[in-house]
């Protein structure tokens, strides 16, 4: 019973695939994707976004919005506009589930990125962007990385 037990937790564990990146693993892939000046914005930009609003938690799902649609995965990415949760309107941007955005791969999650900042509110989108990274010195956040 009790392996049974642990073989099941294990099973639960990979199934969610949870992650939380370093934030110089998660500068080299983010680069590697193309985000690194993508639509005129810095690595750094996106490293200091995905830090204040995932802590760089792939499975982070956040609590529900005022509007009820809830943001998910390394950039905290809306239902209301990019994915869909089956849970109400959506305009669904990026044609994908939310719950693409909460496993480890985040290849998805990047090309999603992508098309966000690609709106006419850039970086705006990003609430943590606008309130901790924007017109600051970002020089730290991929400072000791190599890249
Ligand atoms: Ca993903």
């Amino acid at each position: 019973m009790k392996v049974v037990a642990l073989t099941l937790f294990c099973l639960l564990i990979s199934v969610n695939e949870a992650k939380v990146f370093e934030k110089c693993e998660l500068a080299a892939l983010l680069k590697q994707h193309g985000l690194d000046g993508y639509h005129g914005i810095s690595l750094a930009d996106w490293i200091c976004t995905a830090y204040h609003e995932s802590k760089y938690e792939s499975s982070a799902v956040g609590p529900p919005n005022t509007d009820g649609s809830q943001d998910y995965g390394v950039f905290q990415i809306n239902s209301r506009y990019w994915c869909d949760n089956q849970q109400g309107e959506t305009a669904n941007g990026c044609r994908i589930s939310c719950s693409a955005f909460t496993n480890d791969d985040i290849t998805d999650d990047i090309e999603c990125a992508k098309t966000v900042v690609r709106d006419p509110q850039g970086m705006d989108a990003w609430v943590a962007w606008k309130n901790h990274c924007k017109g600051k010195d970002l020089s730290e956040w991929t400072a000791g990385c190599s890249l």
